[in-house]
C-alpha cells in the first residue's frame, strides 16, 4: 500500500526539481468553503510561481496520495465528511478506504518516504495550554522526520514555552527566518527566541546538509513571521487565545477536536482578521519554502 505520486511529481522526484510538500488538515479542517480551496490554490500557485512543484498530500479513497490534480483538490475540499488524519489514523484510513485531510505529523512522514525534503504549513501543533498531557504529533515527527519544515512557528492558541521545550528536549533546530524571535503565528513576536537567525535560503540548505551528513533523525524547524501587515497584534491575538480556550474548557472539548474549534473561534472573535493574517502567512511560507527548495537543490549539486 504505497502512496499514489501524480506523473508531474514522479517526473520531479526522478529529475530533481525542486518540491514542497503541502498539509491537508488545512482543506479539511482548517477552512471552511470555498476559502478552504481557495488558499490552497493559491499556495500551490505560489509555489509554482517560484519554479518548484507543489505535492499537496492527502488521503483519497484510502489510498495516501503526493500531490493532488486540481479535481481531487476539490473534491477534498468539498468533502465535509473527510477526516482529519494524523499519524496514528494513517493505518486505519488506508485499511477502510476514507478521504482524510493529513495533519503536519502524517504529511511529513508521506514526504519523507517519498523523497520529498522541504515541506510547508502554516503553524505547527504542540502542547496545549493547560493541558501538557495533549501534545500534537507534530512534535514527535518533527523529532524524527528529517525534512525541512517552514511554519510560523506553532499556532498561538498553543503553550508556545511548553512546544519550545519540547523541540529542544528532543533535538529539532528552530530556525527563525529573518527573525531572533520564535513567530506566534497571528503575530510576529512571542518574546520566546529560536537557535539561530538566518536570512537566506542558502543558510537554511547550509544547515540542512550538516544535518543530514551528520544522519540526525530531526527536521529543521524554519520560522517566518506573519507578513507585518496582515499581523494581529500580540494583545490583540492573546485575548481572543484566552476566549477561545476558556470556551474550549467549558464545553469540555479536547482531543483531535480542540485545535479546529479554537482556530475557527479565533476567527469569530477577530472578526475574520485571524483569516487574513491566516492565508497571508501561509502564502508567504509557501514562496519561503519554494526558495529553500531552489538552495537545497543547488546546495546538492555543488
Ligand atoms: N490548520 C488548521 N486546522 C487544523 C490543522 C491545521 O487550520 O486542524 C491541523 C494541522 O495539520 C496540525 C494539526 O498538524 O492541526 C494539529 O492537530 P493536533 O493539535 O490535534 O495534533
Ligand atoms: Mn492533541
Amino acid at each position: 500500500m504505497g502512496a499514489l505520486q501524480t506523473a508531474e511529481i514522479a517526473q520531479a522526484l526522478e529529475e530533481g526539481t525542486p518540491i514542497v510538500a503541502l498539509e491537508s488538515a488545512l482543506i479539511t479542517h482548517g477552512f471552511a468553503p470555498p476559502a478552504n480551496l481557495d488558499i490552497a490554490r493559491r499556495m500551490e500557485a505560489a509555489i509554482r510561481a517560484e519554479g518548484a512543484l507543489p505535492a499537496t498530500i492527502a488521503i483519497l479513497d484510502g489510498k495516501a496520495r503526493i500531490g493532488l490534480k486540481d479535481r481531487d483538490l476539490k473534491r477534498l475540499a468539498a468533502d465535509r465528511s473527510a477526516r482529519k488524519v494524523s499519524l496514528r489514523d494513517l493505518p486505519i484510513l488506508l485499511a477502510q478506504g476514507a478521504n482524510g485531510g493529513a495533519t503536519v505529523a502524517a504529511t511529513m512522514a508521506l514526504a519523507h518516504r517519498a523523497g520529498i525534503r522541504v515541506f510547508c504549513t502554516g503553524g505547527i501543533g504542540g502542547v496545549h495550554r493547560g493541558h501538557p498531557e495533549d501534545v500534537s504529533a507534530d512534535l514527535i515527527a518533527l523529532a524524527s522526520t528529517p525534512i525541512v519544515t517552514v511554519c510560523a512557528g506553532a499556532k498561538a492558541i498553543l503553550d508556545l514555552p511548553r512546544t519550545l521545550e519540547y523541540l529542544e528536549t528532543h533535538g529539532v533546530p528552530v530556525i527563525g527566518y529573518g527573525t531572533d524571535e520564535f513567530p506566534a503565528f497571528y503575530s510576529r513576536r512571542s518574546g520566546l527566541g529560536v537557535d539561530t537567525r538566518v536570512e537566506t535560503p542558502q543558510e537554511v540548505a547550509r544547515i540542512a546538509q550538516a544535518r543530514t551528513a551528520l544522519g540526525l533523525p530531526a527536521a529543521l524547524m524554519v520560522c517566518v513571521p506573519v507578513p507585518e501587515a496582515d499581523q494581529l497584534p500580540a494583545q490583540e491575538a492573546e485575548i481572543a487565545i484566552a476566549q477561545a480556550v476558556a470556551e474550549a474548557e467549558e464545553k469540555g472539548i479536547g482531543g483531535k477536536a480542540v485545535t479546529p474549534f479554537l482556530l475557527a473561534r479565533m476567527v469569530e472573535l477577530t472578526g475574520g482578521r485571524a483569516r487574513q493574517a491566516n492565508e497571508a502567512l501561509l502564502l508567504n511560507n509557501a514562496r519561503t519554502a519554494a526558495r529553500i527548495a531552489w538552495a537545497l537543490q543547488e546546495a546538492a549539486g555543488a
